[in-house]
């Protein structure tokens, strides 16, 4: 996520670092670096050029100068303007407190609107209520099935009206959701490749007819500033609730994040960083900011863990790696797991420090897949006890998945070198306590 951006900043502040007393102008020279940077992930000019201005004000007013560590001072105090910069504190959604509460999504063309939705429901499945999604989208032809595959997926209820316009489509779905105890009525809307007078039009003629607790956009964070626009635009025209941040997971550059709060003025609830039904999380700003910075989010890598990982078995087989009886048959649960909890490439980017490690290393999930499908040629026993594993059952492992005898080797060297650092590890069990991290990922 905003890999560029990391990196620029990153790299002024080590400069900064690196001098052991801050001057009055190396602070000036190196905000007008961020600014520069700034500008270059696509940040609206206006909001750079505040920024830079608030942060530059509160380091020469404070004690920076004279602080002992003047680069970690102005890490921090650029941090904290970015959290003001991105909302100061996390907008929840309308809670789904009625029979029916309803979301509207709208956005433009290919902004995410119907994955969103989908996301949506689950979000409220796993809260144990019941979501109905609504294809509301009659335009495009496809946008229908689409929307019934989505909630096929998830095994969620789907409502659509042939031959019916979208507000009678919506009102309708509304009173069916009261008869039919649903707790969610989420409206997936059409898209159009520019903001045009007959869209909202239509989108208001929704809102006249059914009562909507939360109008969402979903803003493609990677157009950058014309998603800021888009937003201004939407926000005038039908008055949003919150700004639902699309595509975070690819090369965006920052600038649509960091700028469509201030410009808009509305809140932004939602990111999404894949496209999968469990790539979302509520916006925090703070850990946005964190992230923008290089300084990792253990708190939604956490939730993402407990959201995902059965905790049960995690509790389990931390003990059994503190015990180092964890044997094959586990290692291919816990990549299961961690498959569960999304990219790989995401999940390290949230582990502070890590992220500027993994720079210009491809996490490569082929090498995961090779791993699992040599385990998945061994037979139970040799799971168990992989000791048993000869040269001729090399060979039975290396033919069955499709590998050499090498890999087979490799793969056998590195578990029995992990099992070493895992009995090490419970050997000094008492001296690790708090390292560990929730959802019995191995200490990192
Ligand atoms: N990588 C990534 N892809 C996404 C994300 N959200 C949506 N997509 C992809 O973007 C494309 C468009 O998504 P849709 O949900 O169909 O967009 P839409 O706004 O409903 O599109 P229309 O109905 O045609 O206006 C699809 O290929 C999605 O898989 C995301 O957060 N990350
Ligand atoms: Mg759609």
């Amino acid at each position: 996520m905003f890999g560029s951006l990391t990196d620029k900043l990153d790299g002024i502040f080590k400069q900064l670092r690196g001098r052991g007393k801050l001057t009055e102008k190396n602070v000036k020279d190196t905000m007008r670096e961020v600014r520069q940077a700034l500008l270059e992930a696509d940040v609206n000019y206006k909001v750079a050029r505040d920024f830079v201005a608030a942060v530059q004000e509160e380091a020469l007013g404070t004690k920076v100068l004279e602080s002992i560590e003047p680069g970690q001072q102005m890490v921090k105090i650029v941090h904290d303007e970015m959290v003001k910069l991105l909302g100061e504190k996390a907008v929840e959604l309308h809670p789904i407190d009625k029979h029916p509460t309803v979301y509207m999504v709208c956005g433009l063309q290919g902004s995410g609107k119907t994955t969103l939705c989908g996301k949506i429901a689950l979000m409220a499945k796993r809260k144990n209520k019941k979501p109905l999604l609504v294809a509301a989208d009659i335009y495009r032809p496809a946008a229908v099935q689409q929307l019934k595959m989505v909630a096929d997926q998830l095994g969620v209820e789907h409502f659509h009206l042939e031959g019916k316009q979208p507000p009678e489509i919506c009102r309708e779905a509304v009173s069916y959701a009261k008869k039919n105890f649903v707790d969610l009525v989420i409206l997936d809307t059409a898209g159009r490749l520019h903001v045009d007078t007959e869209l909202m039009a239509e989108l208001q003629e929704i809102q006249k007819q059914v009562e909507i607790d939360e109008t969402l956009l979903v803003a493609d964070s990677m157009t950058g500033q014309d998603a800021v626009n888009v937003s201004a635009q939407f926000h005038e025209q039908i008055t949003l609730t919150g700004v639902a941040l699309s595509k975070l997971d690819g090369d965006a550059r920052g600038g649509a994040a960091l700028s469509i709060r201030k410009v808009t003025g509305c809140p932004i609830k939602l990111a999404s960083t894949g496209e999968k039904p469990s790539d979302l999380e509520p916006f925090h700003p703070d850990r946005m900011a964190s992230r923008i910075l290089g300084m990792g989010d253990i708190v939604t890598l956490v939730e993402k863990a407990q959201e995902s990982i059965d905790m049960d078995k995690a509790a389990q087989m931390q003990e059994k790696l503190l015990k180092a009886q964890f044997d094959f048959e586990d290692f291919l649960d816990q990549m299961n797991q961690l498959k569960k909890m999304g990219p790989l490439e995401n999940i390290l980017g949230m582990i502070p420090g890590i992220g500027k490690q993994l720079k210009g290393i491809q996490v490569d999930e082929r090498d995961m897949e090779r791993m699992a499908a040599i385990v998945k040629s061994m037979t139970i026993e040799e799971r168990r006890k992989p000791n048993i594993i000869d040269g001729s059952r090399k060979k039975r492992i290396a033919k069955g998945s499709g590998n050499t005898v090498q890999s087979v080797n490799q793969l056998l060297k590195q578990f029995s070198a992990m099992q070493k650092m895992f009995s090490q590890f419970g050997k000094n069990k008492k001296k690790l306590k708090g390292l560990s991290l929730p959802g019995g990922m191995p200490p990192i």
